[in-house]
């Protein structure tokens, strides 16, 4: 694979994509790796960034008081300019504490509503510490299991408000929506890009929020990872990338990129490729898990195998016959169009 044009893309990938196979019906199938295995588990790969949950960069952080939870931060930050690893973004887990049960931001109990809120807060001054001004906020929570336990107009305010405290907290932080339809949830509050981008006008502080795509969840809310991609970097909004895969309307896989769609997978990259993703720093991050059959001996493959498609169908876009693929559209013969298509992806 000739590698010199597609060097422009940075890679990275969190502590959580190394996961050990439990699913709701069984345990793990492979023994935890420790967080220094990993960080030098991504050096190996060749990556270059690690995205941190506020409790991946500080274990247990609920029991610990600021002013450990920065020391520990600080430690952190050394080690990974020991590593020469950088820290992509920061997101508070907002899903995972009892104070988070009926929801974070738009919990219907006001003290739990604050309780995400400082969390985030903190999580932004871990992200400072860190050296990065990118905040992920995948909303795990907010939404409802039953429609009537919540008042959804209510909620938009609620999120407004979450994200306006954010954006006075510190004036640097830049925030990025993840969407995702479902999952835990029944439906999600800001299931799309278009909720997420729509939502930043709201705020004091449009500028600052933007999003992150993520393939799988694009392709839970029925649409395709591209259409979203080009919306996103039509506002100047794709601040960072999940890039993925899913089979169809099920459970979040979190696959290795393109390994069940290779033409939306095809699709996705082009969709960076012309839009310059990477020009401002972006990483391209890999959130992918092994599979749960996965042995512990090719416990790097997933993300191996997802940088390595990535790299080939940027080659591929990159040699995409354009002027027969434009004489075709020209010509409305959109069936030779999509021929031409599948023949390029075969290397025919
Ligand atoms: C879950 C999300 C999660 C975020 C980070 O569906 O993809 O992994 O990326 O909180
Ligand atoms: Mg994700």
């Amino acid at each position: 694979m000739a590698k010199s044009k597609a060097s422009t893309y940075r890679f990275c990938a969190g502590p959580w994509n190394f996961s050990e196979g439990r699913d709701p019906y069984g345990p793990e199938t492979r023994p935890a790796q420790s967080f220094d295995w990993k960080l030098s588990a991504l050096k190996e790969l060749g990556f270059e960034a690690m995205m941190f949950h506020d409790d991946d960069a500080v274990p247990d952080i609920d029991s610990k008081n600021p002013a450990q939870v920065l020391k520990e931060a600080k430690e952190l930050k050394k080690r990974l300019d020991g590593e020469g690893i950088a820290a992509e973004m920061v997101a508070p887990r907002l899903w995972f504490h009892p104070s988070t049960v009926d929801g974070a931001y738009t919990s219907n109990d006001k003290k739990q509503r604050r309780y995400a809120i400082d969390r985030s807060k903190q999580a932004i001054d871990i992200a400072g510490v860190l050296g990065t001004d990118l905040l992920v906020l995948w909303l795990a929570r907010e939404g409802s299991y039953l429609r009537e336990s919540k008042d959804a107009r209510r909620c938009v305010d609620l999120l407004v408000e979450a994200l306006d405290a954010m954006l006075a907290h510190d004036r640097r932080i830049r925030l990025a929506i993840e969407p995702k339809p479902n999952e835990p949830m029944d439906h999600a509050y800001l299931p799309t890009i278009g909720h997420a981008l729509a939502i930043a006008q709201l705020t004091d502080a449009p500028s600052r929020v933007g999003c992150l795509i993520e393939s799988a969840h694009a392709i839970l809310a029925g649409l395709d990872p591209s259409d979203e991609i080009d919306f996103a970097m039509a506002f100047g909004k794709l601040w960072s990338l999940h890039l993925n895969d899913q089979n169809g309307l099920k459970f979040d896989q979190d696959k290795p990129f393109a390994s069940s769609n290779l033409r939306v997978a095809f699709n996705q990259v082009r969709a960076l490729e012309r839009n310059g993703y990477g020009r401002n720093g972006e990483y391209v991050c890999f959130d992918v898990h092994p599979f749960r059959t996965t042995r512990p001996e090719h416990y790097l493959k997933h993300l191996a195998n997802s940088r390595d498609t990535f790299l080939a169908l940027v080659e591929k876009a990159r040699s995409y016959p354009e002027k027969e693929a434009q004489a075709l559209v020209a010509d409305r013969n959109y069936q030779d169009l999509d021929l031409l298509v599948l023949r390029h992806l075969l290397g025919m």
